[in-house]
């Protein structure tokens, strides 16, 4: 467990704090295989709202009148607003630290997969390669009839919802709704990645949607030394090998710098 003590003039680590850093980075350096599990709280340092935080999208609005299919016929104006809506804040954010970290993780671990359950496509604007949408995108949209993909750009300020031009249906944002079944084959994609890793990440995320929230623990039952980042704890908090209670664009540019001087250190590499 990293315990950070805060003090009236910052922040200091206790001695645990840097041994436990050390004993990542020996394990990130001798990893071939890191998966790293995001949720929402990755991009809360780009400004985009998180669901279950105090301040979260849910303590605002209700997930299943705007997160589901039945939500969506029942009012398709209201959801393809509230998609436009969240759409203008993704088009404004920026990837953070934490983005452009995770990002150089590629540099120096021979297979790093990223497993975002985010749908703002951050990871990607940041330079991530090798990454597993589970939740899909906001960015795509498709036909709820005839799943034509609806390739015409989006006007986010526009009162007017979009039609298929191959069957008359309503169009929908490419996001996985609760109720929804998973793109095909994306969960077994990621399911294999955290079973098979020598490092498994959980960051920014409350593990509490499925199947999704099963991911840390099928990483941890198959023996992955496992790390958490996240100011607060979640179910999978004690099962974590070190639990990390702070801001994800704080501490990942952290565990790269150190793990490029351990890894000067040790093989004289760039
Ligand atoms: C499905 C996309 C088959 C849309 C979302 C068991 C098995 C299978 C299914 C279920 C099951 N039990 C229940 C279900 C049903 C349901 C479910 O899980 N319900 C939950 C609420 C109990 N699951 C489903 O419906 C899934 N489909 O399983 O299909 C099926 C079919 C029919 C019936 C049954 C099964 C589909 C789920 C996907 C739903 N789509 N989003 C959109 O975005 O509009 S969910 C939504 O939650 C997002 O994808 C989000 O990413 C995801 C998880 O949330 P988090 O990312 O964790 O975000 P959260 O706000 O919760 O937490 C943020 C964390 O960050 C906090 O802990 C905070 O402390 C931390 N944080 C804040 N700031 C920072 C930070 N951390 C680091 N740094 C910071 N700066
Ligand atoms: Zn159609």
């Amino acid at each position: 467990m990293i315990i950070t003590l805060h003090t009236l003039c910052g922040v200091f680590y206790t001695k645990s704090a840097m041994e436990s850093y050390n004993i990542l980075i020996e394990h990130l350096a001798a990893a071939c295989d890191v998966a790293i599990f995001t949720g929402a709280g990755i991009s809360a340092e780009s400004g985009i709202a998180t669901f279950r935080d105090p301040d979260g999208l849910w303590s605002k609005f209700n997930p299943t009148e705007l997160a589901s299919m039945k939500g969506f016929l029942r009012n398709p104006d209201r959801v393809w607003q509230w998609y436009n809506y969240r759409r203008a804040i993704i088009a404004d954010a920026q990837p953070n630290a934490g983005h452009y970290a995770l990002a150089d993780f590629e540099k120096y671990i021979p297979n790093c997969t990223v497993i975002t359950q985010n749908v703002d496509r951050l990871h990607q604007r940041a330079g991530t390669k090798n990454i597993l949408e589970l939740h899909g995108n906001i960015i795509e949209n498709h036909c709820v009839i005839c799943n034509s993909p609806y390739i015409q750009d989006i006007d986010i300020q526009s009162k007017e919802l979009p039609f298929c031009s191959n069957c008359g249906g309503n169009i929908r944002p490419s996001v996985v709704w609760f109720g929804e079944n998973l793109p095909d084959g994306i969960y077994e994609k990621a399911e294999y990645s955290a079973g098979h890793c020598d490092v498994f990440f959980s960051i920014g995320t409350s593990v509490e949607v499925y199947p999704a929230a099963y991911l840390p623990f099928t990483a941890k039952n198959r023996g992955a030394f496992c790390v958490e980042i996240n100011p607060t704890s979640t179910s999978f908090t004690p099962y974590a090998n070190i639990a990390i209670q702070e801001k994800s664009g704080d501490c990942l540019p952290r565990i790269v710098e150190l793990l490029q001087q351990y890894l000067k250190r040790e093989y004289n590499a760039e």
